[in-house]
């Protein structure tokens, strides 16, 4: 037997025994283990029942990511879960922590499941680009019902013990020992007599609901709400065969889809995106025993729309946040801000009476910094200022106590010369929320020349404590994602100048996945944000460098977007519906004359290389400069801050998979004949004639 699994007889119960840390994915030799297992209980005669439990921190998290790509090994997870159901003696799988993917599969093929209160139960796959492809679209419909088994399997989320309970998913909660209650429960079950239940034959789940108007709604839903997306229709067209064909042919069905789904460019972007969150936590040069600085209190300075969001996440984190603002009708104002905020949510149900009142408790406005004597970290958001960033942090430096974290929420501006406004540089550090803070889950943490290893520790606990994608950037103005956006807005509007319209560019980068095209962002950011970053860029960039002068146009007209109702676009009233803005018309055949251009149509495949490609060659700058440590860093922060589509894993993985020979080769193009914007990165010109790839690429750390 593999020494992932053991078998103990108890009496007259095989107890199998699963040990594969840190979450007992179910990889080959685990796999084996546990059919070599059920075999063994099968033969012996003195036993009458199976209890399968998980060592460690939870029941099997599903099957080993980390073996998808590569030639499958036998035994295949289905094969093992088909001996599971086929046993002759009653098994129990016995939860804990979070039975996903194939775990839940597992101990769906077992004939019983009984739950410790705290765990979930959940078919993960779709976030992967997958589908459950061991049984879980045929045998939990049969179990929760279609509609259930669509919700869990679509949206991938897990479902706590409770309810898995009410829909038959699992038997029954249990408190205390895994082992004990499994035996309990297993020797209860032959007390009564009962046998086997396999769920692959239940029907109960499959009857009483009109199960094609279901899928049909789900599938109208799906195409509708991500049609670019690959599995979710898979999914649906697995659990569609569970309801009219027998097991064995759904089986067969399940296992066809899910190949498909296997095998598509969309799995290796989402797995990507599963390994790179959790790489981005590892920082190379942070020694092992670092330990982060415990953060019980906060404070935000600044009540703004950011200040307000970035106070809400710590409300929401249940850390108490204590909300600076100069004086107290400003102060009442963010507040009201916070209560509003909160209600919206308690309004769409998405967040209860009971806990806006929690959180809303944690949240103190004060006006005097003297207030901020005992706080473990403070957050500076105000105006995007050096004058006034240096006033905050003289002052922060003067009252707050030894070893409170100091951080600014600055976008852009140089975190080095905020340090320097303070005694203490190395316990300031960059936490550049994206707006709204609140909701969005990215986190730039900005590493300063002086931030300590100890600071750095701290903001990327305090970043998974407020549930963000925290990824640490270097210095530079405009950080990692910012300053890839200035590339890729600046090549969008010269689009404009050589004869797009927005509509063209928004149209041809929504269609490439993108949430939002360029200018509907612009217009909702405002432009008159883009416009002092240009006025400070045109400032210290070589002056021979050529500025598209579109937004500047729009911005002397005081065309600012939509808070003024027109922008790239025009907006009615209360109407956040882009229209198009008769007035820019005129503005872009100036803007192309003024250069001697002669306005064209422009295919959509340019479109989408000009503004996609811009990211790739600045990611590949930023990565030669170590302002990111590795390409996956810069893909999560694309993913998580910026509406780059998941299924295609950000744009260095993107350009991964294009090719890097091809991508060079394109911006050579576009160098020669669009100037030195495009000069290619040295990083991307090294790798594509080594024929390597960013996600293969480590800085040389000696260099
Ligand atoms: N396979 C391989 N490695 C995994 C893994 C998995 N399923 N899950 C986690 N890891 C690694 C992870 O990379 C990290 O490694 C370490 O374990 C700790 O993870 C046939 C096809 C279970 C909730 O999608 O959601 O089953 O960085 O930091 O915060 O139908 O891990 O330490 O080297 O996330 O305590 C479906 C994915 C697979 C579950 C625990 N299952 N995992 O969270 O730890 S597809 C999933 C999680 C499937 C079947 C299909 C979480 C967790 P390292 P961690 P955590």
């Amino acid at each position: 037997m593999s020494e992932l699994v053991r078998l103990q007889r108890r009496d007259e119960i095989a107890l199998i025994i699963a040990d594969n840390p840190p979450v007992n994915a179910l990889g080959q030799a685990l796999r084996q283990g546990l059919l070599q297992a059920f075999q063994a209980a099968e033969a012996d005669s003195r036993v009458r029942a199976v209890v399968l439990v998980c060592e460690g921190s939870t029941f099997f998290a599903g099957a080993d990511i980390k073996e998808f790509g590569k030639p499958p090994v036998a035994p295949s997870l289905p094969e093992v879960i088909d001996v599971i159901e086929g046993c002759s003696k009653p098994s129990v799988a016995v939860i804990h922590g979070t039975a996903l993917g194939g775990g839940l599969e597992v101990a769906l093929g077992c004939h019983y499941r009984i739950a410790r209160a705290d765990a979930r139960v959940g078919l993960p796959e779709v976030k992967l680009g997958l589908l459950p492809g061991a049984g879980g679209t045929q045998r939990l419909p049969r179990l929760a019902g279609v509609a259930k088994a669509l919700e869990m399997i679509l949206g991938g989320a897990p479902v706590e013990a409770g309810e898995a309970c009410e829909y038959h998913i699992v038997d029954e909660l249990f408190e205390g020992d895994l082992t004990d209650a499994g035996l309990a429960y297993a020797r209860r079950l032959l007390q009564e007599g009962r046998g086997v239940r396999r769920s692959g034959e239940q029907t109960r789940g499959l009857e009483g609901t009109d199960n094609a108007a279901l899928i049909a709604a789900r599938h109208a839903e799906v195409v509708k709400r991500s049609p670019g997306l690959f599995s979710p229709l898979r999914c649906i067209a697995a659990v569609e065969a569970a309801t009219r064909l027998p097991l064995a042919e759904g089986l067969e069905r399940e296992r066809e889809l899910f190949l498909e789904c296997l095998n598509s460019p969309q799995r290796a972007a989402l797995v990507h995106t599963f390994f790179a969150e959790r790489q981005a936590a590892k920082i190379a040069d942070l020694p092992v025993d670092t330990r982060p600085r415990e953060i019980r209190t906060a404070a935000v300075i600044g009540g703004g729309a950011m200040g307000v969001g970035i106070a809400l996440c710590f409300a929401n984190a249940g850390v108490p946040v204590k909300l600076l603002e100069v004086g107290d009708e400003a102060l009442q104002r963010a507040l009201q801000r916070a209560r509003d905020t909160y209600a919206t949510s308690v309004k769409r149900g998405s967040l209860s009476e009971a806990a806006m009142v929690q959180r809303l408790a944690l949240i103190e406005g004060i006006t005097d910094y003297a207030a901020l004597a005992d706080v473990d970290l403070v957050v500076e958001a105000v105006f995007e200022d050096m004058a006034v960033k240096q006033q905050v942090f003289e002052r922060l430096d003067a009252v707050c106590k030894p070893g409170a974290i100091l951080a600014s929420n600055t976008s852009s501006l140089d975190l080095n010369a905020i340090a320097a406004f303070t005694r203490h540089p190395e316990d300031v550090v960059g936490l550049h929320f994206f707006s709204p803070a609140n909701v969005m889950r990215l986190l730039e943490v900005v590493r300063g020349a002086r931030t300590s290893h100890e600071v750095l520790a701290s903001a990327m606990a305090i970043g998974r404590k407020l549930k963000k994608v925290a990824v640490v950037v270097g210095v530079c103005d405009g950080f990692v994602g910012n300053r890839m956006l200035f590339q890729y807005g600046r090549e969008a509007e010269f689009l404009l100048e050589e004869g797009a319209t927005p509509q063209q560019v928004d149209a041809a980068l929504r269609n490439f996945g993108m949430a939002m095209g360029p200018f509907a962002v612009r217009d909702l950011a405002g432009l008159d944000i883009g416009q002092a970053i240009r006025k400070r860029q045109r400032a210290i960039l070589p002056a021979h460098l050529e500025f598209p002068t579109v937004a500047d146009r729009l911005c002397a007209a005081g065309m600012l977007g939509q808070k003024t109702g027109v922008g790239y676009y025009r907006y009615e009233p209360g109407n956040r519906t882009p229209l198009e803005n008769p007035e820019l018309a005129p503005m872009l055949a100036a803007a192309s004359r003024e250069k001697g251009i002669e306005r064209r149509e422009l295919e959509e495949r340019y479109i989408v290389e000009r503004t996609i490609y811009s990211l790739v060659n600045e990611g590949a700058k930023i990565l030669e400069e170590g302002i990111a440590q590795r390409s996956s860093d810069i893909d999560l922060i694309y993913l998580n801050g910026y509406g780059f589509p998941a299924w295609r894993g950000g744009p260095m993985f993107y350009a991964d998979s294009v090719g890097l020979d091809k991508v060079l080769a394109t911006i050579r193009e576009l160098h020669a004949r669009c100037g030195e914007w495009w000069k290619p990165a040295p990083l991307l010109e090294k790798l594509a004639a080594e024929g390597r790839t960013f996600s293969g690429w480590q800085p040389d750390r000696a260099g």
